[in-house]
């Protein structure tokens, strides 16, 4: 391991007067820190294995160093996260990038770092090297059945590798769709595809759960087979309990109302999980909570509303997942501020008290209803999500420990400059 408990609980000791400052000036204004605390130590965000290198653009790509070229590298990355902030125990694998050649193998060291198998995802969007059929036509609406059938093929063996590590859910996104009027059957390619996605429904272990994501556009410009939130909930409602709609937060048209979206679909009993990342103009994958904070807090506020209403568990209800890599920062130092930004808006969206809320709401008092929201977020909790890290072992400024112990040195020293991570 690069890190040890000697080093963190060096940096940590040489932070604690100052931390303690900031908490208990924080923490005494609050009606219920220790509450707050106790569902951030819980609550666990999965690294996507595709964003541990640097993410390309079409144009081109630009590899900082020490990339992890072996799925047991990915891990080790995540793991190294998860020492630093003990946030990010969990991974999301996507096949085939990600194969497991020895499961067993793959697993124990998951468990050695104490991380788990979040959701699966296929991959239908590109040809791989020995493939029969293409899909450059789309996978699960093909015209062609035997196009269709390898795409079912192809989840149900990914489904096989997650039942070997342990995983209990599927996330399957299609590029599926149309780039021209006329080129499509709208109507076929939805019966198609959910004629497909029965199929793998069906190979679904009992104990799992199908994410079906959505997204508006991209590599597809005039439609997508599974475009939006409401045919992705078609979809799910069609399929039956086990399958829910996964929201990706960079899949939607500018301006969409996404935690309105979210309200609804926990409302339906239909939300299933989660791609955090953040964007301006399409499905960027920035960083998340970089570009819109704000709303990033009133979807959790809605998150923590609705799983509150129906007595869900936070931590383990929903699949957490981040789904952001780009090209120019390391790339473990972005996921840090990713899971950073999402355990800072879990715990802002804790501090809102619902039943002042409600009431505002029920008088119309329409200003009062912003106050409440815009003092939580105004609430500055970075010293009560670090004092949750504290509190389970991670460092106080997990970045700042990276740049400290000059971990992506090491990474280069390891694995040399060139190497390439499996991904995008
Ligand atoms: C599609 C997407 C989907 C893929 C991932 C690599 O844009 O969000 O979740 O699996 O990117
Ligand atoms: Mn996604
Ligand atoms: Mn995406």
């Amino acid at each position: 391991m690069i890190l040890n408990k000697a080093q963190i609980d060096a940096h940590n000791e040489k932070r604690l007067a100052q931390h303690k400052r900031a908490f208990d000036f924080v923490s005494g204004e609050l009606p219920d820190a220790e509450a707050i605390i106790r569902k951030l130590v819980d609550f666990q965000v999965a690294i996507p294995s595709w964003a541990l290198g640097s993410g390309g653009t079409r144009f081109g790509r630009f590899s900082g160093g020490g990339e992890p070229s072996t799925l047991e590298e990915k891990i080790e990355d995540i793991g190294l996260l998860h020492q630093l902030n003990r946030s990010s125990g969990a991974v999301s694998l996507h096949i085939p990038w990600d194969i497991p050649k020895d499961a067993q193998a793959i697993k124990n060291l998951a468990t050695d770092f104490d991380l788990k198998f979040d959701a699966m995802n296929s991959n239908t969007f590109q040809d791989q090297k020995d493939q029969k059929l293409s899909y450059k036509f789309g996978s699960m609406q093909h015209v062609d059945k035997a196009v269709r059938q390898q795409a079912i093929d192809h989840n149900i063996e990914v489904i096989k590798y997650g039942e070997e590590l342990g995983s209990n859910s599927l996330t399957v996104w299609l590029s599926d769709g149309s780039c021209f009027p006329g080129q499509l059957n709208f109507r076929n390619a939805f019966n198609n595809t959910l004629e497909s996605l029965q199929a793998v429904y069906a190979a679904l272990p009992e104990d799992w759960k199908v994410f079906v994501e959505y997204k508006a556009f991209e590599p597809n410009f005039y439609s997508t087979t599974v475009g939006d939130w409401g045919q992705s909930l078609l979809y799910a409602s069609k399929l039956g309990d086990k399958a829910y709609t996964l929201v990706d937060l960079g899949h939607h048209l500018p301006n969409a109302n996404i935690e309105q979206i979210v309200a609804l679909l926990l409302n339906e009993k239909k939300l299933g999980g989660f791609h955090f990342n953040d964007s301006k103009y399409g499905d960027d994958d920035l960083t998340v909570g970089s570009i819109k904070p704000y709303q990033l807090f009133l979807i959790f506020k809605e998150l923590v509303e609705g799983m509150d209403a129906r007595g869900m568990n936070h931590a383990t209800d929903l699949g957490w997942m981040i789904d952001a890599s780009h090209n120019v920062k390391d790339p473990l130092e972005d996921l840090l501020q990713s899971v950073e930004a999402i355990m800072l808006a879990y715990a802002q969206a804790l501090l809102v008290d619902s039943k002042v809320l409600s009431d505002a709401q029920l008088n119309n008092d329409v200003a009062g209803a912003q106050e409440i929201l815009q003092s939580a977020y105004r609430t500055d909790l970075r010293s009560l999500v670090a004092e949750a890290r504290l509190r389970s072992g991670a460092a106080l400024q997990p970045l700042q420990l990276f740049r400290e112990e000059k971990i992506r040195q090491q990474l280069i020293g390891k694995r040399g400059t060139n190497s390439i991570a499996t991904g995008l």
